[in-house]
């Protein structure tokens, strides 16, 4: 970075080049003072040699791509030694789960924008059109540029109007997981899902290569059961929960093989809530604090990692583990699909003939959730049009009733390719099984049955 003192020292050679005349030969290239640069406080490293060093990245060479699970990669072309990436605010329709479209903002025709994925050094020319009904502005969120770059509308530039396009150039000089969103209307607009995962690798990687290289944006939505337009005013009770825009079962497994190092990068731009994301079956290491690295000796091991709103996290482990292994949040309240809160309680009650004398004046009544709400989804109760209400899913062994912030982390021996291998086949003896009277007898001393349990573990003689 060229600091002020560096650009006064460097204005005074040049002046200083001019008064003496042609005997200071070695400043040709320098650029003339008064013609800005688009990367002004990088002029210094746009020689030969540093366009040599800072080449654009390229994937695969440079980088493992980056996997956006339900998303995309944001394409780009290379102009004069310039990434230039092009970014359309846009509504779209756009599908959270099967069953559930909503009328959101997105770009490029996704909720969320497709990941923009660059190497540090990169120069970047960022080209945002505007289609929505209202102005926009795009915040580069973490990133280090210019502060007419920063993308608060009205605060560092001018709105972008309807049917505009601005221009952003900066040149990367970190690396690590971002995001970008717009900084205008903000609350509507990110209720609405005008946002994205912006991911930059290092020029010089240091430490294991990561084999599976994961991304996922945390959100949160209300949108009413019967209607296709998330509610922006919403403040407290969120019904849809999605990572990368889908609500479970419309997340796509992350599937990886037996022995890969694995990263996972989580990002949360929810309007209101952090999230604390748990994944089953593994320990793994924070690498990542809002795009900063974690030296290796304090990479904290665990298996929870609260990702608040505005934060980034990654994680990394070695699949080691096969299986079919939860990652979800952990906020009970967050692995539901579009329930509502303001139901009575009913566990534990009794319908008797309630059901019988309310279907006389309500056809099709039936009272539910009196031994718990999980047959729910799997009922396959009438619902209103495009909703999903209680929605779970089939899964290997029986129904899934989760929803909302939910994903699977699939690992495989001997996988040919990184497609949905379906379920787990567990080994023998590794699967959670209905207990025979025998095992009963042996390990109990009796057979519990529901109504009589009447010798619990605690009052067992342990010796
Ligand atoms: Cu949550």
């Amino acid at each position: 970075m060229i600091t002020r003192r560096k650009f006064f020292s460097k204005a005074a050679v040049v002046a200083g080049a001019a008064a003496l005349g042609p005997a200071t030969r070695s400043l040709q290239g320098a650029e003339p003072i008064g013609q800005r640069s688009e990367y002004p406080e990088n002029n210094r490293e746009n020689s030969q040699a540093d366009r040599q060093k800072y080449h654009p990245g390229e994937p695969g060479k440079d980088y493992t791509p980056v996997i956006t699970p339900n998303g995309s990669t944001l394409p780009y072309k290379v102009v004069d030694g310039v990434k230039v990436f092009h970014l359309i605010a846009e509504e779209v329709d756009h599908e959270f789960a099967h069953g559930l479209r909503a009328y959101c903002w997105g770009f490029n025709g996704q909720v969320h924008g497709p990941t923009i994925e660059a190497v540090e050094g990169d120069r970047l020319r960022i080209y945002v059109t505007n289609r929505l009904p209202e102005n926009t502005s795009i915040h580069w969120h973490g990133l280090l540029v210019p502060s007419g770059m920063d993308g608060v509308a009205g605060l560092s530039q001018k709105n972008i109007a309807p049917g505009e396009t601005y221009k952003y150039a900066f040149q990367l000089r970190q690396h690590g997981t971002y995001m970008y969103h717009s900084h205008s209307d903000d609350m509507t607009q990110i209720a609405l899902g005008l946002m994205g995962m912006f991911v930059i690798h290092p020029r010089t990687p240091t430490g294991p290569k990561v084999d599976r290289d994961f991304a996922l944006m945390s959100s949160e939505w209300r949108i009413d059961v019967g209607t296709r337009r998330p509610v922006p005013i919403e403040m407290t009770d969120f019904n849809v929960l999605t990572f990368n825009g889908r609500a479970f079962p419309g997340t796509a497994p992350l599937v990886a093989k037996y022995g890969d190092r694995v990263k996972i990068r989580f990002g949360n731009l929810s309007p209101m809530e952090h999230h604390p994301i748990h994944l089953h079956g593994y320990r793994w290491k924070i690498t990542e604090m809002d795009g900063s690295q974690v030296p290796e000796i304090a990479q904290q091991a665990g298996n929870t990692l609260l990702v608040a709103v505005g934060q980034t996290r990654a994680v990394e482990f070695i699949a080691d583990n096969p299986g079919d292994w939860a990652m979800h949040c952990h906020m009970t309240h967050h692995t539901m699909n579009q329930m509502g809160h303001n139901a009575p309680n009913l566990i534990g009650v009794r319908p008797g003939s309630v059901d019988k004398r309310a279907s006389k004046i309500l056809p099709g009544y039936m009272t539910m959730g009196e031994s718990g709400m999980a047959d729910m989804g799997e009922m396959g109760m009438p619902v209103p049009r495009n909703s999903i209400p209680m929605l779970g899913a089939p899964g290997k062994h029986d129904y899934i009733d989760m929803g909302g912030m939910f994903t699977i982390l699939k690992v495989r021996e001997n996988l040919t390719s990184y497609d949905d291998p379906g379920w787990y086949e567990n080994p023998p003896g590794t699967l959670a099984s209905l207990a025979t009277k025998d095992e009963l007898q042996r390990d109990l001393g009796f057979v519990p049955r529901a109504h009589d349990m009447q010798k619990p573990m605690n009052s067992m003689h342990m010796d």
